[in-house]
């Protein structure tokens, strides 16, 4: 796989960031004044990004999205978790640059008025492109403030009129073990599985993204579909979906499958809830730069004004 060198990348793959950056105002920021983003190294110095992607036009922008300091490109895209192409942080960056996502179709079954198989452009068609600038925090206490370009789940589920039967909405990945290497491990039950009740699926916050950084989504960060819930731990945002399904019992998801005593359904971010083998009271913002401390993490990472009602009632102990 040939590793690009700074020396090989255009220039205006840099202005474009710069420009990017600029366009959002991010500059005056405060906290990139100070050198926190622009200064940040790549999560790996000897990697640079792949190529650019494609732009995507007409993205309108949210009332929902956080102006804390977004993670450079390079963060975003060489700093991942995607279990199918290898288990290593930069194993998706490096292993997924020549899978291709199109053309793709997503199946849409179970308890619901509308249901088929739809190519990937016919199934976004219908919905506005956002960006929604979102605080992200990996179960391994990392964190990363990521520009998404996405369409709100709630539309979508509208669109498909699940009946009364359907209680949660599962999701899976693409199972093609010669275009997906990491499955021919048995690290994880494929595909890679995922679920969430109607009412967090219908939560304003939660969005299917297509890009990031105002372009085409890259493999590694899930091409060309994927799942963004951000007051949940990362695992929760499972990448290029093929098939979403209406059901009535609660799914089994992979992490649970994989570990039910540290991976639970639910996978609210609490710092109140240790993970049985470390804490998740702090976070490790990637690209902070190694001398900047931990900082702590927050309830339902910050979302809980949003979402705090949808767990009322629930133990959260127990419902992790
Ligand atoms: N299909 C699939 N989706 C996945 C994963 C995976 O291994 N396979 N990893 C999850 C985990 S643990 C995290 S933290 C996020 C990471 O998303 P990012 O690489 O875009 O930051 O993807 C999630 N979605
Ligand atoms: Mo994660």
């Amino acid at each position: 796989m040939p590793i690009r060198r700074a020396a090989d990348i255009r220039s205006s793959e840099i202005t474009s960031k710069e420009n990017y950056l600029n366009r959002r105002e991010f500059i005056q920021n405060g906290a990139i004044a100070g050198g926190s983003l622009l200064a940040a190294a790549p999560a790996f110095g000897a990697l640079v990004p792949t190529e650019r992607r494609e732009k995507l036009v007409d993205v309108g922008t949210s009332d929902f999205s956080t102006s804390e300091a977004i993670n450079a490109y390079e963060d975003i895209t060489t700093y991942n978790n995607y279990y199918e192409f290898g288990t290593q942080k930069d194993d998706p960056y490096r292993n997924a640059e020549d899978f291709e996502p199109h053309p793709w179709t997503i199946e849409v079954t179970g308890h619901a008025e509308k249901t088929g198989t739809f190519h990937l452009e016919d199934f976004v068609k219908p919905y506005a492109l956002e960006e929604r600038i979102y605080r992200m925090r990996c179960v391994e206490a990392w964190s990363m403030v990521i520009p998404w370009v996405g369409i709100p789940l709630a539309d979508v589920i509208k669109h498909f009129q699940p009946t009364s039967n359907a209680k949660f909405v599962r999701f899976e990945t693409l199972e093609d073990r010669r275009r997906m290497p990491g499955q021919r491990s048995r690290v994880l039950r494929w595909p890679y599985r995922e679920g969430l009740t109607i009412a967090e699926a219908t939560n304003p916050l939660t969005i299917l993204a297509v890009g990031l950084y105002g372009e085409v989504l890259p493999n590694q960060n899930g091409a060309p579909i994927r799942l963004v819930v951000p007051w949940k731990y990362g695992f929760k945002g499972i990448k290029g979906i093929v098939k979403m399904s209406f059901v009535e019992k609660q799914p089994k998801t992979s992490w649970e499958l994989a570990a039910p005593s540290e991976y639970g359904f639910f996978a609210n971010v609490n710092p109140e809830v240790d993970h049985p083998r470390w804490s998740q009271a702090r976070e490790r913002r990637i690209g902070a730069g190694l001398f900047t401390p931990k900082q702590p993490t927050l309830m339902f990472n910050g979302y809980g004004e949003h979402v705090a009602h949808l767990y009322a009632g629930l133990d959260l102990r127990r419902n992790f």
